[in-house]
């Protein structure tokens, strides 16, 4: 360690960091101590009381603010900075490289020296708290360390809920530089705790240092250096080696009455049901947004949660809807909410179930019902992409393999989007390449998860996209093979809950994707039939209304039975038509062009033989 650093720390902080004997540890500290100039440095090792430290600091300083329930916590993100920034987070381009034409890049000298220039005293009069992590389970060939320095007690205080601690991890490091670095600063704050230099927000991504530079907010999505940012660099590493980094939830699935568990991983774009689908009841969770994925020594497919937690959207958990989640909310344990609305220490949310109060404290500060912000609009109670934030041991339906260093074994793979009139509930593609595809073509309408508007439709491969920072056609290439190197291939399926009737009304329940996710689990052990259509095979309606009956004691008719699994030829032509527009300017690898056409012909050869723009499955079978 350098002089000039051992001068920059108290002797506790030099301590805690010379057991670590990794000076590129060293020299990322120092650096950013110089450029940030905090008024003291705090590092926290996996001790339990630096862990404590954390906590009490963000209410010490009023980044949250305790609640009635013990161990619930609120937390308020600037009014502006509700949701992932888009627009201002960018991959660092070295001149001369070029990148898709969907990825958001900056020239990377022109990105360091502007973010240099606002990082310069950022931290001023504050304190950085440097953590140790791990993403993925520890002593595992999955994990990755990663250092997190930041100025906010929240961010690191959320990140202890989310995330593994690794300080243990950095000192097996032993000096070498295999970690990844995120350095955030909240920037000055208002006396709400607020980000006062949101208009200043920037997320700069360094692939060439392994590190991400995020400043001047605090949402979690922009903030939190595990989380979104940590994927970025993941899906970069994973794309120059031989694994895959995604956007899944992982879960193990139990058909009724059977002994086995099988596990599933789901990718799904932001608010379209990947944290339901991963806590469906009777089922168990591993993880509900990262997921590493290996071929294993015997061929499988194995994945690990990266992390540790769940940083949910609270927008419509109510006791009929997410009964486990709910009352996770509602009963004592560590718990971070964020942009729900306060009253009297209670927290409220929209589609909770019950009346909110008109008045309290939320994202905006002290509201009364009817208020308007800035730019005259009126100011929700509690903003719509709100979330709770808790440990995933918590819940009484965690997997027991959650932190096995191996993983779990994966049997099947989903792929859903928030789609309202093209494709039906539940499908399993014809092979690995046709599910490649499938994902690779996945849309969603927006929702307020990221800043913009919302009910547009956009294409997301894999759920993906806001994260890819290597060109589309090598992430795509990337899951083709690794599909090549399985012996045991998981099945793919594509789901949608989404799909609305001509009046605009939803055809199906929240609660029936339960009945979905049995159906490809009992494919797996090929414990139904399935329907061969020109986009891939659906269940038969005896197996679903079956399975409709014993699940939920309700009836399914045949005539919702064809309208819900009815193939829209029109819709997916026109579909396919999108595909080709995007995937027309990033030349896609062959096998994926061929498996595009080939979907194209079967669609055209089932319109001529049934000489209709829709096939209902009864034209199929007759
Ligand atoms: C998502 O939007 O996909 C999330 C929440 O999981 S965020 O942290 O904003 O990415
Ligand atoms: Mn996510």
């Amino acid at each position: 360690m350098t002089d000039h650093l051992r001068n920059l720390l108290d002797s506790e902080a030099y301590d805690k960091l010379s057991i670590l004997q990794n000076r590129y540890v060293d020299d990322i500290l120092e650096w950013s101590i110089k450029l940030c100039k905090p008024a003291r440095v705090t590092i926290i090792t996996d001790e339990q009381s630096d862990i404590d430290y954390v906590r009490e600091r963000a209410l010490q300083i009023g980044e949250e603010t305790a609640l009635n329930i013990p161990g619930h916590t609120v937390h308020f993100d600037c009014y502006r900075d509700q949701a992932r920034d888009k627009e201002h987070t960018r991959v660092l381009l070295p001149k001369g490289k070029t990148l898709s034409r969907y990825i958001n890049t900056i020239d990377r000298d022109e990105g360091l020296a502007e973010i240099y220039g606002l990082m310069d005293g950022i931290m001023t009069g504050k304190e950085m708290l440097v953590r140790f992590f791990c993403l993925g389970p520890r002593n595992s060939r999955f994990a990755i360390p990663a250092l997190q320095i930041t100025d906010s007690a929240y961010v690191a205080h959320s990140e202890d809920l989310l995330y593994r601690s690794g300080y243990s991890e950095f000192i097996k490091l032993k000096g070498r530089r295999d970690f990844f670095h995120f350095v955030h600063s909240a920037g000055p704050l208002d006396k709400g705790g607020h980000s006062v230099n949101h208009k200043l927000r920037r997320i700069y991504i360094d692939l060439e240092k392994d590190r991400v530079l995020s400043i001047n907010n605090q949402y979690a999505g922009n903030s939190l250096g595990l989380k979104k940012l940590a994927l970025r660099l993941a899906i970069h590493k994973a794309n120059h080696e031989d694994w895959l980094t995604e956007h899944m939830f992982i879960m193990g699935v139990h058909p009724e009455g059977k002994e086995r568990t099988s596990y599933f991983t789901g990718a799904f774009p932001s608010a379209c049901g990947k944290t339901s689908t991963a806590m469906i009841p009777g089922q168990t969770i591993v993880g509900d947004d990262i997921a590493y994925l290996r071929v294993w020594d015997d061929g499988s497919c194995h994945a690990v949660n990266i992390e540790s937690g769940i940083f949910g959207i609270i927008t419509d958990v109510n006791p009929i809807d997410d009964p486990l989640i709910y009352d996770c909310l509602t009963t004592p344990r560590e718990l971070i909410f964020s942009n729900v609305l306060v009253n009297n220490g209670k927290p409220f949310w929209l589609g909770m179930g019950q009346e909110l109060p008109s008045s309290g404290i939320n994202h905006w500060g002290r509201y009364q019902k009817g208020m308007k912000d800035e730019d005259g609009n009126e100011i929700p109670p509690a903003h719509k992409n709100a979330r709770y934030t808790i440990r995933i041991d918590e819940l009484d339906n965690v997997d027991p393999e959650i932190h096995n260093p191996d993983g779990v074994r994966i049997d099947g793979i989903i792929y859903g989007g928030r789609d309202s009139d093209t494709n039906v509930p539940i499908c399993q593609s014809l092979d690995w390449d046709h599910g490649v595809f499938l994902g690779a073509c996945l849309e969603s309408e927006t929702t307020a998860a990221t800043l913009g508007r919302e009910g547009v439709r956009k294409h997301s491969p894999m759920a993906n996209l806001d994260f890819v920072v290597v060109p589309l056609h090598q992430y795509i290439h990337n899951h083709l093979e690794f599909g090549r190197r399985l012996k045991r291939k998981p099945l793919i399926f594509s789901t949608n809950y989404f799909l609305k009737d001509d009046a605009g009304n939803y055809l199906t329940n929240k609660t029936d994707k339960k009945v979905w996710l049995l159906w490809a689990e009992g494919r797996v052990y090929n414990e139904y039939g399935a329907l061969e259509t020109p986009v891939g095979y659906i269940p038969y309606f005896n197996d679903l209304k079956r399975m409709f009956e014993k699940v939920f004691h309700k009836s399914l008719s045949r005539e919702l039975y064809e309208q819900l699994f009815a193939i829209r030829v029109e819709k997916l032509l026109r579909k396919l038509e999108r595909m080709e527009k995007i995937y027309a300017d990033d030349p896609m690898p062959q096998r994926f062009t061929d498996v595009l056409m080939d979907q194209k012909t079967r669609l055209f050869a089932a319109r001529d033989k049934y000489r209709s723009d829709i096939i209902y499955p009864a034209m199929l079978i007759s």
